[in-house]
């Protein structure tokens, strides 16, 4: 039997505790993962099959999680798309040349997932066989994807992506049209092959303003998660700092929304209203420590996401490198039993 806590949270049912996952949790900071990353570069362990759904497992039996996200990077479409980049050591995703022009564009290549990352799915149908919690499918948000794609790699102000999209809005529009086909059908072959919810990051969609975010980004978000609907599993929207874009997110058709930790849970809660789940939404800084201060932000948290069905705990943002799996585990169990205690407090 399936633990389901996760996805009744997604679909705002009723559960017995609040479940709890983490952006990044397979990575650099569990000292397995660093053992495979020395036999094995980051692209390699996404190639392999056996080697990718080992990562994926590790954390949920380590840190005792209610749901697996698939190991990969939101750039590996890229290379399938058929533009060559790296994954740069301390880095990101870094491309051999950037993509500025109408001929690159059009060269994009809206690739079938089976034939051209046939690993992944394969993955995923290893995963599916034997994960005891739902797993969790992915892929960058097109805004995103584009900020790698136009900048050449990661970048802090996004001056190339708003050039291109307020000076040139055709051109744009075309690159943000193909990243949309694209990503629709790649979740679509992520879900068909067994994935129980997925998770677009639009991790850098906050360096926009809401006008901007609404004319340039809102309408292929909408599309999206339109076209995803009747496979009928649940959608989540991530974005760092966008505090101000949440009401807006509300209309992407998304069911889970999720919150970085700038905005309190429940102002979050206000501005998102009653009909989507919430994710969220610790400062990954908190665990890198544990103890009275942690503890309070924690029990605040899940204070603020038991008023309403379907709140699902996470960082606000991925894992960070130097966090001890101890603190980790400490606060998976945390989140478990206290949220047990204050829901059968509530019922009585
Ligand atoms: O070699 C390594 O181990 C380097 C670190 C690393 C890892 C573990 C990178 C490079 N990618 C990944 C895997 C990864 N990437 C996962 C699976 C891990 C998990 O969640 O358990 C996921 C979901 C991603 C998604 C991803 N990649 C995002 C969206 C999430 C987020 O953190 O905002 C983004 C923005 C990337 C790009 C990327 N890949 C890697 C780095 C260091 C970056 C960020 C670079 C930047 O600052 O722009």
């Amino acid at each position: 039997m399936q633990n389901q806590t996760f996805l009744d949270a997604c679909w705002q049912r009723p559960t017995d505790y609040t479940p709890v996952w983490y952006m990044r949790q397979a990575g650099r900071y569990q000292p397995e993962y660093r053992k495979i990353r020395e036999k094995y570069s980051l692209l390699e362990i996404c190639r392999i099959p056996e080697v990718c759904a080992e990562v994926t497992k590790l954390p949920v039996s380590q840190l005792g999680v209610d749901a697996a996200i698939l190991f990969s990077d939101i750039s590996v479409p890229i290379g399938a798309m058929g533009r060559n980049f790296d994954i740069q050591e301390n880095v990101g995703p870094v491309m051999e040349h950037p993509i500025r022009t109408e001929t690159d564009i059009a060269q994009l290549q809206v690739f079938d997932p089976r034939e051209a990352l046939p690993y992944v799915l394969d993955t995923i149908m290893m995963l599916k066989a034997d994960l005891e919690v739902p797993l969790i499918g992915f892929a960058g948000a097109p805004f995103t994807l584009a900020s790698y794609m136009v900048e050449g790699g990661p970048s802090r102000d996004y001056i190339q992506t708003k050039q291109m999209m307020w000076k040139t809005p055709a051109l744009w529009n075309s690159l943000m049209d193909k990243l949309t086909t694209m990503t629709v059908k790649y979740l679509r072959a992520q879900i068909e092959a067994g994935a129980s919810a997925v998770q677009l990051f639009d991790s850098w969609v906050g360096a926009l303003s809401p006008a901007d975010y609404r004319k340039y980004v809102l309408p292929v978000m909408k599309r999206i998660f339109t076209e995803l609907k009747d496979l009928q599993v649940p959608t989540i929207y991530f974005g760092v700092g966008t505090g101000e874009l949440l009401q807006d997110f509300t209309e992407t058709g998304a069911h889970v929304i999720g919150v970085d930790w700038r905005v309190p849970l429940s102002e979050a809660r206000k501005r998102i209203g009653l009909d989507h789940a919430i994710q969220g939404n610790l400062d990954p800084a908190a665990a890198l420590t544990s103890g009275a201060v942690t503890e309070e932000k924690t029990k605040q948290i899940i204070d603020a996401g038991i008023e309403h069905p379907g709140h699902i705990f996470n960082l606000g943002h991925g894992v960070l490198r130097s966090t001890p799996v101890e603190n980790l585990q400490r606060l998976t169990a945390l989140v478990h039993e206290y949220s047990a205690k204050v829901k059968s407090e509530v019922k009585r």
